[in-house]
């Protein structure tokens, strides 16, 4: 399919679910969106009547300003996906972590608390993909919008959380060292005052990248999490190990923990695909976000119930690997 149609769709995906009346489109025919207008027209048409009323979002009818996105959009394609699972009190932070993603890259939102239409007033909340189910995770979300084949058309894609200090970070120059070091799956290194859980997403300040953890930690240095490994807080995927990661991505364990310790299972050579680049990294702020959206139980702090979730679903993740034991390195 040409290049021109694949955007084409993409602009009429937005239509489909934000057009609030099909007259509305005619009246707009001025703006030359011919195939869009085909498209509508074409058996989908039937299946956009039907939509009851309640489910649309009730201000998702902006059909003027869309079409001056779309247009605008089409000058620039982009070739990186950000995709970042935000609330809106973390709304600081994610404009910071936005502002180091130049326009190679789509944004996609995932809302966790339901304020998608709280970003409105961020310029580049407009070219921004938003999507929102109260109360799930970046998992859930990546499992059901991020399929292999729907984001095809990107070399990379960030799935990162909200709370990343991005001071030393550029997007671009991170693409950029990742293709540098054939990092299939990598993150930048991380700086975090709370502490950090392994070894190998340590900074360190005598390379540019690495791919082995260093230190007395490491028992077994070739081996996840000494090697082979990244975390699940800021991981950066190629679309071709992407489309491995979806396919391990359980439908029902959304909190995604054990998935880092099984992302050697993605890549060919798991100790030189999957690697940290140092020159430019991240800080762990450890605001607690998600985590605080559980529910009190006889007492317990919220996130308790939410971690508590996070073990149960990880002792399932490897239960399930270990029944399918015939996978092996790069057998996905
Ligand atoms: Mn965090």
């Amino acid at each position: 399919m040409h290049d021109d149609d694949e955007d084409a769709k993409r602009t009429i995906m937005l239509y489909v679910v934000s057009v609030p009346d099909i007259s509305l489109v005619h009246q707009y025919k001025h703006f030359q969106q011919i195939r869009l207008l085909k498209f509508i027209q074409a058996p989908q048409r039937a299946t956009f009547w039907n939509l009851k009323l309640q489910a649309r979002a009730k201000n998702s009818d902006k059909i003027i300003k869309l079409v001056y996105i779309s247009r605008k959009e089409s000058v620039v394609k982009p070739k990186y996906l950000l995709v970042l699972t935000v609330g809106y009190n973390q709304k600081e932070i994610v404009d910071k972590m936005v502002s180091k993603f130049s326009e190679n890259f789509s944004i996609v939102l995932f809302h966790y608390d339901g304020r998608a239409s709280a970003w409105e007033h961020f310029e580049w909340s407009r070219r921004a993909i938003h999507i929102s189910s109260e109360k799930q995770t970046k998992w859930w979300y990546a499992k059901r919008f991020l399929h292999p084949h729907i984001v095809a058309s990107y070399e990379y894609m960030f799935i990162w959380d909200e709370d990343i200090g991005v001071e030393n970070f550029n997007a671009d120059e991170y693409v950029n060292l990742a293709k540098k070091y054939r990092l299939d799956i990598s993150q930048p290194a991380i700086e975090s005052k709370a502490g950090l859980t392994w070894p190998m997403t340590q900074k360190r300040n005598d390379v540019e990248a690495h791919k082995e953890a260093k230190g007395q930690e490491c028992p077994y240095p070739h081996s996840p999490p000494c090697a082979g490994f990244v975390e699940i807080m800021v991981p950066v995927f190629s679309i071709k190990s992407w489309s491995c990661v979806w396919r391990m991505l359980q439908n029902d364990l959304v909190h995604g923990w054990g998935l880092d310790l099984n992302l050697w299972r993605c890549v060919e050579r798991p100790q030189e695909d999957i690697g940290v680049i140092d020159a430019l990294w991240v800080e762990h702020m450890s605001v607690p976000s998600l985590g605080d959206q559980g529910t009190s139980i006889n007492g317990s702090a919220p996130w308790e119930g939410v971690r508590a979730r996070c073990f149960l679903e990880w002792r399932e993740f490897e239960r399930r690997l270990h029944e399918q034991n015939h996978l092996h390195s790069g057998s996905l």
